[in-house]
């Protein structure tokens, strides 16, 4: 798969706040580490999983704050670039979802590589995009990180294979960067993540089956939110137990609300595929606020006191803040102060969503190879054929 590098997008939020968090925390007493009790995992075909007990040190608990309030704020300001009609096209949303992004990023490698479908906003942020890189590409802007030519679900960088409208299609792509990294004897995982909904297509279920008989490093996550679209799945799914939906293959369950929880079950996963033992299945119990897509208000199929509900009991940043609130790793004082800064850097970005240039007209055909092996673009007519150029450059060949 061919994709392209905005050098100038590069993740470079993250790094600039790490460094102002040591100076606050010099200052003051906190703990360095803290230990919490996750809800219990739910295992098939496994004799033991993950370690229901966690620890996180400060540095940590900072990081995944930063991360989870990030996502959630870009995504609000995505959906007003909607609802003004900056962004136009497809949106889906990730608010709701992002500890399943945020805990899975902190236990892979930096060789490891990810294909969601999507709903691929956060997750392209947690793989190394900046926000500008994001919100830009969502407005059809040049600094976007596939220099506005591919818009909401397909941002792609260095083994973020992306964004995949088809619904389930990214199981068996993933599946095959798993085959590559085998063949290729790189200690690698990749991780496909799919729907509840996604969960009942056919290309799912051969999928499985060819990693679990060659063995594939395969992470396969179903991010259960609860609903394909507009359909529950308690209404679409035979059975909702994803987790165990891939027969022979094992899996666990995961509170997907739990950053913790979800980091441990994928350092679980990650030693079980790297040690050869070939794919499993995780199912991230989440819950998304939004509407399917920026036309659903989300209400139609489910009520306001569900989703207010999940809000005030589950939502994964409150209870996150709580729990290293409470346990002394963070002040109330310091978490102020990071959102703070993200709202500046996501005002930002934002900003440049708004104002930057579009690419020329005549770059729309350009960078569709890796390598020009097509000198001409077929236009509407096969007449006036279009010139093919290399302008980014190209990246996970
Ligand atoms: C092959 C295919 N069929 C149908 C659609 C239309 N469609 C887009 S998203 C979606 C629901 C998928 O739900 P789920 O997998 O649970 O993902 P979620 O939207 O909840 O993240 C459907 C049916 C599509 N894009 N591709
Ligand atoms: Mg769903």
């Amino acid at each position: 798969m061919k994709r392209f590098l905005d050098m100038f997008s590069k993740n470079t939020f993250n790094l600039s706040l790490q460094k102002t968090i040591p100076a606050a925390a010099a200052k003051a007493n906190y703990a360095t580490e803290a230990s919490f009790e996750t809800k219990p995992f739910r295992l098939h075909k496994l004799d033991d999983g993950p370690s229901t007990n966690v620890t996180l040190n400060r540095e940590d608990a900072l990081k995944y704050f930063t991360q989870l309030h990030g996502i959630r704020r870009m995504e609000t300001s995505a959906g007003n670039l909607y609802k003004e009609k900056i962004i136009r096209g497809f949106c889906h949303l990730y608010s709701g979802q992002e500890a399943v992004a945020v805990g899975m990023k902190a236990a892979l490698r930096p060789q490891d590589a990810v294909i969601t479908a999507y709903r691929a906003h956060g997750w392209t942020y947690m793989m190394g995009v900046s926000m500008k890189g994001v919100l830009t590409e969502l407005t059809g802007r040049e600094s976007g990180c596939a220099r506005g030519k591919g818009g909401s679900m397909h941002m792609y960088t260095e083994n973020f294979y992306g964004g995949n409208g088809i619904v389930g299609a990214q199981v068996p792509l993933g599946t095959g960067v798993a085959l590559a990294m085998k063949y290729q004897k790189i200690d690698g995982v990749c991780v496909s993540l799919y729907g509840d909904g996604a969960a009942n297509q056919g290309q799912v279920f051969e999928a499985y089956n060819m990693a679990k008989l060659w063995n594939l490093p395969c992470i396969y996550v179903c991010e259960n939110n609860g609903y394909g679209m507009g359909t529950s799945s308690e209404r679409a799914a035979a059975s909702t137990s994803y987790y165990s939906r891939g027969d022979y293959i094992p899996g666990i369950w995961v509170d997907g609300m739990d950053v913790l929880a979800v980091r441990e079950a994928t350092k679980f996963a990650v030693e079980h595929c790297t040690s050869g033992k070939g794919p499993i299945i995780l199912e991230a119990a989440t819950y998304r606020y939004s509407g399917h897509s920026m036309s659903d208000p989300g209400t139609s199929y489910r009520t306001r006191d569900e989703i207010q509900e999940v809000r005030q009991t589950r939502d994964p940043i409150t209870s996150f803040k709580e729990k290293i609130v409470a346990s002394n790793l963070v002040t109330p004082e310091e978490l102020k102060k990071l959102e703070t800064e993200i709202r500046v850097a996501v005002d930002e970005a934002t900003k440049k969503a708004k104002t930057d240039k579009e690419v020329p007209m005549e770059e729309l055909t350009g960078d569709i190879y890796a390598t020009t092996y097509e000198p001409k673009i077929r236009n509407i007519t096969p007449f006036n054929p279009l010139d093919h150029k290399r302008y980014g450059q190209a990246v996970n060949l």
